[in-house]
């Protein structure tokens, strides 16, 4: 029922500009090409294309004290938390089309601002291969795309940590960061140290998609805000080659779609990243095409629910 109401608006964030190789920076158009606003009308949803985010361009520079373009990171993460909190406060459901993961940041950030604003509870699915709890100290890149989770607990510059308006922008208990299958030597043991609810791929091989789906949800409720910040290379690299730090032992299709599938299931989801997708990197677009078949089942298409 809330499902017909709801307004979807799509935001398109094309840069590169946290990433070690270029190309994330044309995923909102790879997305809108593989007929993402299409899928989503067909579910039965409206949406509004807002086109594009305007920012600073890659400048390809070396690492400064850990960080890889900090000022155009915090400019582009800036006008990313602007766009997705006046979104959630129009009522609306925003889905970031990435850009680099980086831009989690403003994402993350400004649905926690929402639900501080409005009394709400958040809830955090970080779908990646990667932990992303990388700092300046810790990286082995200074990527910003591989810091995002620990900027948002408060780890990072104040360029950075600062962007929600608090600092840290969330508690480290809201995240559930599910197929993990690489993380750096320094961010293991800051993982471990912070207590962060890992499902990595060990888990989800023991226990099944299902069983760690139904731990890395539990404890929501009505008034739980869900933010699902999908890095594409969550999935298994064998089905998804367009992403440019593809890690094999990932996710199945029918894994991914479980995942998306109970996570639809809840009606929580009032949020959404899909990021880090490389059209450069890609075959004829079919990295983007399965993406949208996934956002499909996010949305609640499943074998023989109402189409
Ligand atoms: N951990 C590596 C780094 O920090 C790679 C991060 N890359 C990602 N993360 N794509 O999702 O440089
Ligand atoms: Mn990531
Ligand atoms: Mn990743
Ligand atoms: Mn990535």
């Amino acid at each position: 029922a809330q499902k017909a109401t709801l307004l979807i608006d799509l935001i398109g964030a094309p840069t590169d500009v946290g990433a070690g190789s270029r190309g994330a920076s044309m995923g909102p158009e790879a997305l809108r090409v593989a007929g993402l606003r299409e899928a989503l009308q067909k579910r039965g949803l409206q949406v509004n294309d807002q086109g594009n985010l305007a920012g600073p361009t890659n400048p390809w520079l070396a690492a400064v004290n850990g960080y890889r373009h900090l000022a155009e990171v915090s400019a582009w993460n800036q006008s990313v938390h602007t766009a997705m909190h006046t979104s959630l406060s129009a009522g609306h459901l925003p889905i970031l089309l990435g850009g680099d993961h980086c831009l989690g940041i403003g994402s993350v950030s400004a649905a926690a601002r929402y639900c501080r604003e409005n009394g709400k509870k958040l809830r955090v699915l970080w779908l990646d291969a990667h932990t992303d709890f990388n700092t300046n100290q810790l990286t082995p890149s200074g990527n910003l795309h591989g810091m995002p989770v620990a900027v948002l607990c408060g780890h990072g510059p104040t360029e950075l940590t600062r962007i929600g308006g608090t600092t840290p922008a969330i508690a480290p208990d809201v995240m559930r960061l599910v197929g993990i299958r690489s993380v750096d030597e320094g961010e293991k043991l800051f993982v471990r140290q912070t207590a962060l609810e890992v499902f990595d791929m060990r888990y989800i091989d023991e226990m099944g998609m299902q069983k760690t789906m139904v731990r890395a949800l539990a404890g929501m409720d009505q008034d739980t805000h869900l933010h699902v910040s999908f890095d594409v290379d969550f999935l298994d690299a064998a089905i998804a080659p367009g992403v440019a730090t593809a890690v094999r032992g990932g996710p199945t299709y029918r894994e991914a779609q479980l995942c998306m599938e109970m996570i639809a299931d809840t009606g929580c989801m009032r949020s959404l990243d899909i990021m880090e997708l490389n059209p450069a990197l890609d075959l004829r677009n079919g990295t983007a095409e399965l993406a949208v078949d996934l956002v499909e089942s996010l949305f609640g298409k499943s074998t023989l629910a109402r189409s």
